[in-house]
């Protein structure tokens, strides 16, 4: 898997670091700083995937989110930020995880719709229809509490899915509650706590270590301030 890979690098000395537009390339910026990196281009104005910084040897990649670890477990990019959920669905493989960089944060919950009776839907038997993105989070959690789940899996907008009728509940992140609030939702069990991590390709790791280490230590002595 990994030798694959390594054939693709463009130069032993080239940096990819793989980020998707939006909290985590925002919040990624001020660690890039304290390793000295300066993006040049804004993802949300232009229309470049790959941005250049103000070191040659390192570039941005534009992907989307739940993409950040394909990019990286290949070794298209040396390395990455990606949510926990993201990693959790992901599954991890190929894929070294040094850092949680404490950015992005938010919380994996289920929500269900104000009045649902949730404590009679769950009960022992029963069937639940789980609407989620995160149907790998979404059966863990609910084998683990021994309900029975039928996962209906969407890409977006989970919020809508009680509203219509098309499930019980949805698995989803919340962060400020603005979103479950707007559509008559509330949130009923907390799954996890999430939050972005670094994630290295393992061959970049070994190859590139002098490189990618000093860039490793100040992300992690930025993301303790
Ligand atoms: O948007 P796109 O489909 O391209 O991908 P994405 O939604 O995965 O990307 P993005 O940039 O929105 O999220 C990237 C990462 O940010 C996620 O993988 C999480 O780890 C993290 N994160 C932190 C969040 C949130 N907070 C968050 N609030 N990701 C999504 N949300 C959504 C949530 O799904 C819900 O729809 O925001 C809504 C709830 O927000 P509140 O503030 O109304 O509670
Ligand atoms: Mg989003």
């Amino acid at each position: 898997m990994n030798t694959a890979a390594n054939a693709n690098y463009p130069g032993n000395s080239q940096l990819i670091l793989a980020l998707s537009k939006g909290r985590i390339f925002e919040e990624t910026l001020p660690l890039l700083e304290a390793a000295g990196i300066t993006v040049f281009e804004n993802p949300e104005t232009s229309r470049k995937l790959i941005l250049p910084t103000n070191d040659p040897q390192v570039s941005v990649i534009i992907v989307r989110a739940s993409d950040v670890p394909t990019y990286v477990q290949h070794g298209a990019a040396d390395f990455g930020v990606a949510g926990k959920d993201v990693l959790i669905e992901h599954g991890g493989e190929g894929l070294y995880q040094p850092i949680d960089l404490g950015i992005a944060k938010c919380r994996m919950s289920v929500a269900v719709r104000a009045g649902f009776d949730y404590a009679n839907a769950v009960r022992q038997g029963a069937r639940l229809r789980v609407a989620t993105k995160y149907v790998q989070i979404a059966r863990e959690h609910f084998a683990a509490k021994g309900v029975h789940v039928d996962l209906i899996k969407l890409y977006g907008s989970m919020e809508l899915a009680p509203l219509v009728g098309l499930s019980d509940v949805i698995v989803d992140l919340v962060s400020t509650g603005s979103t479950l609030r707007a559509n008559n939702l509330v949130e009923i069990e907390h799954i996890a706590e999430i939050s972005s991590r670094l994630v290295v390709n393992q061959a970049a790791l070994k190859l590139k270590r002098e490189r990618l280490q000093p860039i490793l230590e100040a992300f992690e002595r930025a993301s303790k301030l």
